[in-house]
């Protein structure tokens, strides 16, 4: 028989010796959220429109860790009980991946699960910027997370290529450096009620946004708006693709050329504007700052910018987030996490400078480049992606590697969780992200909710039993491509 489809596998499943449950006869009850996403699943999977009843039952009930639940399904009823909203929440998707056909009926396996998350933060980003995505695209993203347990988006609101979040403060980011995207594409930006209607939409499915304003590189947009601030582009770290020109939008896809000016007050006063604002937009804890690959900036000029703007987004109250090189500075506000984006084997300093961020009371949020970066090609032959991280990412590879392993000296509690990055230089609608995500997207949910040393932890299991989500990713519009490293159930 065929594995349980279950991704990421739960902490316990105990398959029962007793007849499935047949959903045409099933009635629901209970938590009208959950009530709500189930009907959505069982819908799109079976066509069965389930009424109110008895059969199924969905409840909160406190006690166990966030975000856990139980799920029961015997001959006669299913119970699940989710230990907060998000463990009620995420019982549910696993129940969604149970359903399954048996000749002319839909069934439920009887099986006993009880389930619970590794680790608090389990990631996906997207980069609005390089290819501008629209509100309906971002929430189908996020549906297609939360199915998987991710609890956290991060958008990545502005690089060289564009400004992609309206703003009061400072309506000139959207007015001049917005309507272009990478190669001649259409541009665009969020309205503030468009971004609060993602973040709402985050939430209902348990996910929090987390907002990235990238500096001081990738700020080439910046410029135009606010030339005053910004150093002018440096072209000879270009080692391929367009050269920019001040004053005109960029629509290459080269990096690290662009600053801000980081002795100016000016500068401050915008940074203290735009993340302001963006805190006052969103309820999360967390406001990324960025800090990558600026090399356009002495690490001197770096170290003072980065200690600045992390100080200026504690003081706002939330937590500052910075991609890895911003652990060079000596002044980064304490508490500040850092996302690491080096190898799975590490080649230069990013583990020294990941570590920096444990050292000063943060943690480390894992993002290896060469494992779960969503944009490099899966394969040779992909017509999307990029090759840079060792060459093309098979999902075996995004599948194989264990995050305590990454970074020496950084133990499993300094690691805060995981994230699996879509940058978009070659991602323009929804069946890119679709053709890049999938199927990779589900070995980064796993490596992040499932527990290590669990007997189903295998390329051989997860292999087996990601094959058996075919129909239901099919059933709820996923343009997946069918990797020859997998048997798919068709
Ligand atoms: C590196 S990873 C970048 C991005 C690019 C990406 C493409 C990181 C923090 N910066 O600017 O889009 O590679 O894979």
């Amino acid at each position: 028989m065929l594995p349980l489809p279950l991704v990421p596998f739960p902490a316990d499943v105990d398959v029962a010796d007793a007849p499935a449950f047949d959903l045409s006869r099933a009635g629901l009850r209970g938590d009208p959220d959950a009530a709500t996403a189930l009907r959505s699943t069982v819908a799109a999977r079976t066509g069965i429109d389930l009424p109110d009843g008895d059969a199924i039952s969905l409840a909160v009930q406190d006690g166990g860790p966030a975000e856990s639940y139980t799920l029961e399904v015997e001959t006669t009823g299913i119970r699940i009980t989710g230990a907060d909203a998000a463990g009620l929440f995420y019982g549910v998707q696993t129940l969604g991946q149970l359903v399954r056909r048996d000749g002319e009926r839909w069934v439920v396996p009887a099986v006993r699960i009880a389930d619970a998350p590794r680790f608090a933060y389990r990631g996906v980003m997207l980069d609005v910027a390089r290819h501008f995505h629209a509100v309906d695209t971002v929430t189908a993203y996020i549906d297609r997370a939360a199915s998987l347990k991710f609890n956290v988006l991060h958008l990545h609101l502005s690089d060289d290529q564009g400004w992609r979040l309206e703003l009061r403060s400072r309506p000139e980011l959207t007015e001049r450096a917005s309507a272009t995207a990478v190669d001649g594409a259409p541009g665009g930006f969020y309205t503030r009620d468009d971004y609060r209607a993602i973040v709402a939409y985050a939430a209902s499915r348990h996910m929090t946004v987390v907002p990235e304003f990238d500096m001081p590189g990738h700020t080439h947009a910046v410029a135009l708006a606010y030339p005053e601030i910004a150093e002018a582009p440096v072209t000879d770290v270009i080692t391929e693709g367009a050269i920019p020109v001040a004053g005109e939008p960029y629509t290459g896809t080269a990096v690290g050329f662009s600053s801000l000016r980081v002795h100016d007050d000016a500068t401050y006063a915008f940074v203290r504007d735009v993340f302001a604002e963006l805190a006052e937009l969103t309820p999360g804890p967390w406001l990324h700052f960025g800090g990558d690959e600026s090399h356009g900036t002495t690490p001197e000029d770096f170290a003072h910018f980065v200690a600045r703007a992390s100080t200026v987004i504690a003081d706002l109250g939330k937590t500052p987030i910075a991609w890895h090189e911003a652990g060079a500075a000596a002044g980064l506000a304490p508490g500040t996490i850092g996302q690491y984006w080096g190898f799975v084997t590490p080649t230069d300093a990013a583990p020294e400078h990941a570590r920096a961020f444990a050292q000063r009371g943060g943690r480390v949020i894992l993002s290896p480049a060469d494992a779960i970066y969503l944009d490099m090609k899966p394969t040779d032959d992909a017509p999307l992606g990029l090759t840079w991280a060792n060459g093309p990412t098979s999902l075996e590879r995004a599948y194989s590697w264990e995050p305590t392993e990454v970074v020496d000296g950084l133990p499993e509690d300094a690691i805060l969780g995981i994230e699996a990055p879509l940058w978009t230089e070659t991602v323009a609608s929804l069946a890119d992200i679709d053709a890049l995500a999938f199927p990779r997207i589900a070995a980064a949910a796993e490596i992040a909710w499932s527990a290590p040393a669990g007997s189903e932890r295998t390329w051989g299991s997860f292999r087996a039993r990601v094959g058996g989500l075919g129909p239901l990713w099919t059933s709820l519009g996923i343009r997946f491509p069918a990797v020859a490293e997998v048997t798919w159930t068709t």
